[in-house]
Order: structure tokens, then C-alpha cells, then sequence
């Protein structure tokens, strides 16, 4: 058992060791956490969390290492959450992110953070959001949140994000596939990385012009800029703060910061209670009351869906006898 006031305090003080501690026990799922949760609550809320996705190799942890650079020049303490939607297992994918982050080990206003949520009931919608409120109630001002592995929770990690920045690099094909995973309505920011290669410049108008397709903006509406970096010299970076500063101005002007976050919350408190009802439903299976209904299904007594209701209906009430 961990002594869990003492944790949240530590990590208040910008200790790494008890963000750690804190953050596997989400990553482990502990019982603890319920009273972890409890303590951060009035503590968070001062960070701005901002998505990172895009294809494999695009540059995201390049980038993501330049963005960290460039918000510590700017005083902020920064936070990087890595996290690994296809491995139960932290690590692995994030040895060479390791290097390229490696730069930042030695500064005690960074904290980098690698995090599996493969195997997790609820995966990344449960795990995500309550690493994302450890990190906030230490007291970082930027929290980067890098997807790794392979692309598939690209619209889901952006969901978790205040704004979402999506990477595309020219010669990847990407306009096409960014149409294919719909990364064309969740990006607020857009950046075409590797503009020192041919081919940056048809990347962001093929990209501008794809954007516009769908454009029926009015006139406080917020139009995704396009920002075109070579991260790995650096170059673009201080454009696409501006960017993010931005759009987070944009957000608080029109109220979309709290409207974001309360759906958020909303999405996690919605996969807590689902885990929790499956949960019960599980523990039933050993239990009398799902036989009786299953049996009774069986014999043509009940139709499924009263079952089921009975069911629900049951899981409200303690277990008679
Ligand atoms: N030419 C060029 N190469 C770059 C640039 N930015 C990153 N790279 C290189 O592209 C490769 C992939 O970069 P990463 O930052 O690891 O890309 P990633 O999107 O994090 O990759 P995954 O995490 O594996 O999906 C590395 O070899 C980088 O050095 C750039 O601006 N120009
Ligand atoms: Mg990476």
C-alpha cells in the first residue's frame, strides 16, 4: 500500500519519483486509486494538454522533444506522456523516443512518461485522462500527449487532448490516408514536418486545399492553421507555439476550453461507470442470478431483453441470501 497523501504532496513539490508512483498506480489499475483520484481532484485544472498524432515515423517525438524546448525557453514546466495504445507493456516502443527526449533527462522541469493501456478495461479513455490529471495536479503547465505504436487511436487520443495536433510529412501519401482516418476533423493545428524534403509545399496545399473542402466557416470559427517545421533542426518550432497559443485563446474567447473539458470529463466518467458495471456483470458469472435468467431464456420463459433488464435491475440491489 502506498501512502497516498504523502504521494500527492511529493508530486505537488514536482517530485518524479511520486509522479511515477502515481501514475503506475493507474497504469497497474490499483484499488488505491480510487483514493488518489479523490486527493488530485481540487488540484487540477491549470494545465493545457495538447495531442500530438500522425503516422509512424512522421516525427512526433522529434517534435514533441523541440515543442519541450521551446516551452522551457518560455519558463513553463513540461510534461510528456507517451502513450503505447498496442503494448501492455511500458517501454519497449519508447527506447529510441528515450534518445531523441534524452536531451531533457537532465532537467528537473521536464517529466517524460511512457504509458502501456493495452489490456486495460476502457484502455485508453480510462487510463489517458487520469495520467493527464496526475501530471496537471503536479503542477505542469504543458502536458504533451505523444501516441506511439501503431495509428489507430489517433481520433481517440486527440478526444483527450485541449488541442490536437496533427503531423503529416511529404512523400507518405498522407493526404490520402489522412482523409481515410479522419484526422482531417480533429487536428486544430496542422503541421507538415520534414519541409527541408521535396514535396512540403504540395503536402500543405494539398492539405489546405482539403481542409477547405469542407469549409462552411463562420466568422469566429477557428481555421486549422498549417505550419510547416523540420523539427529535427528545430526549425518552425516557435511558429507552431504561436499556433497553440492560439487556438487555446481562441477556445477560452469562445467558452470551447470548458465545453472540451466537460466532455471529457463526461467520456471518462461514462467508461469508469461501464468498467465498473462489467465489472459486476462479471462477477456474476459464477452467480445464481444469471443462470436463473439464462435458463429461463433457454426455455422460452423470458426474451433476452427483459433478461438483461432483470438483470440491470439487479445489479442495483445487494445479493439476496
Ligand atoms: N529529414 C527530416 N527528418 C526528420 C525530421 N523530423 C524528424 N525526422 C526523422 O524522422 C525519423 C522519425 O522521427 P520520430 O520523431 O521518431 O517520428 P515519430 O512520429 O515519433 O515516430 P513513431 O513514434 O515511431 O511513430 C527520425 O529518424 C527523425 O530523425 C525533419 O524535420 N526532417
Ligand atoms: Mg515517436
Amino acid at each position: 500500500m502506498q501512502d497516498v497523501p504523502g504521494l500527492v504532496a511529493q508530486a505537488r513539490e514536482g517530485r518524479p519519483r511520486a509522479v511515477a508512483r502515481l501514475i503506475s498506480l493507474v497504469e497497474g489499475a490499483s484499488p488505491q486509486l480510487r483514493e488518489v483520484m479523490a486527493a488530485l481532484a481540487p488540484l487540477a485544472g491549470g494545465a493545457y494538454v495538447i495531442g500530438l498524432t500522425g503516422s509512424p515515423g512522421v516525427g512526433k517525438s522529434t517534435s514533441t522533444s523541440a515543442l519541450v524546448s521551446a516551452y522551457r525557453r518560455a519558463g513553463k514546466r513540461v510534461a510528456v506522456l507517451a502513450v503505447d495504445p498496442s503494448s501492455p507493456f511500458s517501454g519497449g516502443a519508447l527506447l529510441g523516443d528515450r534518445v531523441r527526449m534524452s536531451e531533457h533527462a537532465s532537467d528537473p522541469g521536464v517529466y517524460i512518461r511512457s504509458m502501456a493501456t493495452r489490456g486495460h478495461l476502457g484502455g485508453l479513455a480510462w487510463s489517458a485522462p487520469q495520467a493527464i490529471r496526475v501530471l496537471d495536479a503536479a503542477g505542469c503547465d504543458v502536458i504533451l500527449v505523444e501516441t506511439v505504436g501503431v495509428g489507430q487511436s489517433e481520433v481517440e487520443i486527440a478526444s483527450q487532448a485541449d488541442t490536437c495536433v496533427v503531423l503529416l510529412a511529404p512523400g507518405m501519401g498522407d493526404g490520402i490516408q489522412a482523409a481515410k482516418a479522419g484526422i482531417l476533423e480533429i487536428g486544430d493545428v496542422y503541421v507538415v514536418n520534414k519541409a527541408d524534403r521535396d514535396g512540403a509545399d504540395a503536402t500543405a496545399r494539398e492539405l489546405n486545399h482539403m481542409l477547405g473542402l469542407g469549409e462552411a466557416r463562420g466568422a469566429g470559427d477557428w481555421r486549422p492553421p498549417i505550419v510547416k517545421t523540420v523539427a529535427a533542426r528545430g526549425q518552425g518550432m516557435d511558429e507552431v507555439v504561436e499556433a497553440l497559443e492560439k487556438h487555446r485563446a481562441w477556445m477560452e474567447e469562445h467558452d470551447v476550453l470548458t465545453t472540451r473539458r466537460a466532455a471529457r470529463a463526461a467520456r471518462e466518467v461514462e467508461t469508469i461507470a461501464v468498467t465498473a458495471l462489467r465489472e459486476r456483470i462479471a462477477d456474476l458469472h459464477g452467480d445464481r442470478r444469471l443462470e436463473t435468467l439464462a435458463g429461463r431464456v433457454v426455455a422460452g420463459e423470458l426474451d433476452p431483453y427483459t433478461a438483461a433488464d432483470e438483470l440491470i435491475a439487479g445489479l442495483t440491489e445487494p445479493e439476496a441470501g
